[in-house]
């Protein structure tokens, strides 16, 4: 056995992996000569041994990999060692792996009726989410990184990709969501010192963060087009504690885990709620509550075109969402056991003022509208200027990155009607339609029957789908509102005709 040990630089995490070869020739062992070289940073065995013209022999490596973060592990390289020496052969360990697979595939696969090209990428997307979000995860204390297992970009980082994953995961693998949801609770922690040192109450949790939970989002951002640095102002995406509050809710009405409500998933929702209605502000004028400074999830919108502070006024999915959170925040004490309750209310300091406050943001955020009815992205849209995209096309092809193209000739995305990803209409991904028909209700917004289908068609005319998410979420919603699905190719923007707007009942994990 020959065994490698290394610790990471930053994080000091010890990783060891050790090697076992063995080489077999009608199924006996064969007597091998080995040789060894190494150097600091490198191992390697090489092997001689006899072969006879038309007598095949199998070379059969295996390698364990330890790391310090692994539960029940002293020493990585003993640990490492061990598992390899005491490892079956190849192929008992290969059917153990095809039968962890499959248990998987039973549990996990989605099948469809539509044509082997559409199931085939379906098990693509579900093996990746499988790769990320593994049965191990709830023992690492692992969130999902926005680039899983398939590329170095965003270093790791954790921003709120996990919204997209957790109700696939909460309906199939319900301890892997719990564990996604114990990460946040374990950098609560962090939240609430961040939101503190922001000037608000309760927990921010942060746009991009890593291991610790701090703030990881970078000040500058390259862009490759001009080779220039250029301010990356996406740290006031807060929504991001949005969505966390939106997935311990679900996966608290998918699963009715009370024990993870009770003992952390309540005072996380409180914690959230409490940093939004310190976000939050009153105009008296409009006899509304409003949230300035944030960016929704479109990340071409980081200011205002001619403003040198970041942020946006009131962005729509922001608003709604906080008005959701809100209305539950206060109902979640009482689904908790009265001991509970009290010791949590105590323990957090939640006064009988707040829990009204959150009542009244409920049904008094504001949200802003185009004149025609459509819900402004942000406060001020719909005085930006439309592109011409098909010119765009034309000259560029790709035009997923427009906001690196615009920026590198000197221009600005902030400037235009152009979303990168989805941002209002991640609304009606979130929610069905009667969901959101209540939410508008009771904020005391019309809400048409034509006004998923309407804010949709509107968006997707404006949106480059620069992001892989974006796409999976423009076809959900067409497929919820009863539109024809049709992939999306790179700066393809989405064009269709929702024919009738569809509502769904009511599924369990609705609130
Ligand atoms: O979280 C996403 C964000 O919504 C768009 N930019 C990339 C991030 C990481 O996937």
């Amino acid at each position: 056995v020959i065994a490698l040990k290394v610790r990471t630089r930053q994080s000091n995490t010890y990783i060891s992996q050790a090697a076992r070869t063995r080489v077999f020739a009608a199924g006996q062992p064969v007597e091998v000569e080995r040789r060894l070289f190494q150097s600091e940073d490198y191992i390697q065995q090489g092997l001689t041994f006899e072969l006879a013209q038309q007598a095949p022999v199998r070379v059969e490596k295996m390698v364990t990999v330890a790391t310090s973060r692994d539960p029940a592990t002293g020493d990585t390289l003993v640990k490492a060692g061990a598992s390899v020496v005491r490892s079956p052969g190849f192929a008992q360990t290969l059917g153990r792996h095809m039968g962890a697979w499959e248990e998987l595939w039973r549990v996990c696969d989605v099948r469809t009726r539509c044509d082997e090209e559409v199931q085939h990428r379906l098990r693509l997307h579900i093996c990746h989410i499988l790769q990320v979000c593994s049965r191990h995860t709830p023992h690492l204390d692992a969130g999902v990184p926005a680039r899983g297992l398939n590329g170095e970009a965003y270093r790791g980082h954790v921003f709120w990709d996990e919204l997209y994953v957790h109700r696939f995961l909460a309906l199939r693998l319900p301890e892997v969501t719990r564990g996604l949801l114990m990460y946040r609770h374990r950098r609560l922690e962090e939240a609430r010192a961040a939101a503190q040192e922001a000037g608000f109450a309760g927990a921010m949790f942060p746009w991009q963060s890593g291991s610790d939970g701090t703030d990881e989002t970078p000040r500058w951002h390259l862009n490759p087009l001009s080779g220039r640095w250029e301010p990356d102002l996406s740290r006031y995406q807060r929504h991001v504690s949005a969505a966390i509050f939106y997935n311990v809710w679900h996966y608290f009405q998918i699963t009715g885990d009370l024990p993870f409500l009770r003992d952390d998933g309540a005072e996380m929702m409180v914690e959230i709620a409490r940093f939004w209605a310190s976000v939050a502000h009153f105009n008296p004028d409009r006899e509304r509550y409003e949230i300035h400074a944030v960016m929704g999830p479109d990340e071409f919108h980081e200011k205002y075109p001619s403003a040198r502070e970041g942020g946006l006024r009131n962005n729509a999915y922001t608003n709604v969402m906080v008005a959701w959170l809100c209305g539950l925040a206060g109902a979640v004490l009482p689904l908790l056991p009265e001991p509970r309750a009290d010791a949590l209310r105590s323990r957090l300091d939640i006064w009988d003022g707040e829990l009204s406050l959150w009542e009244d943001m409920s049904r008094r955020m504001f949200v802003p509208f185009h004149e025609d009815g459509i819900v402004s992205q942000f406060e001020g849209y719909e005085q930006l200027e439309e592109l011409d995209w098909g010119a765009c096309r034309k000259r560029y092809g790709n035009i997923q990155r427009l906001d690196r193209i615009l920026r590198s000739e000197g221009d600005d995305p902030n400037r235009y009607k152009v979303s990168k990803q989805a941002d209002v209409v991640m609304l009606f991904y979130l929610f069905f339609s009667a969901t959101l028909r209540r939410l508008f209700e009771h904020l005391s917004y019309e809400y048409r029957p034509d006004t998923a289908a309407r804010n949709v068609a509107y968006c997707d005319q404006r949106t480059s789908h620069s992001r892989g998410r974006s796409p999976g979420a423009a076809g959900a919603i067409r497929v919820r509102l009863g539109g024809e699905l049709r992939e999306l190719g790179p700066g393809d923007t989405a064009t269709f005709e929702a024919s009738s707007p569809v509502v769904r009942t009511r599924r369990r994990s609705e609130p």
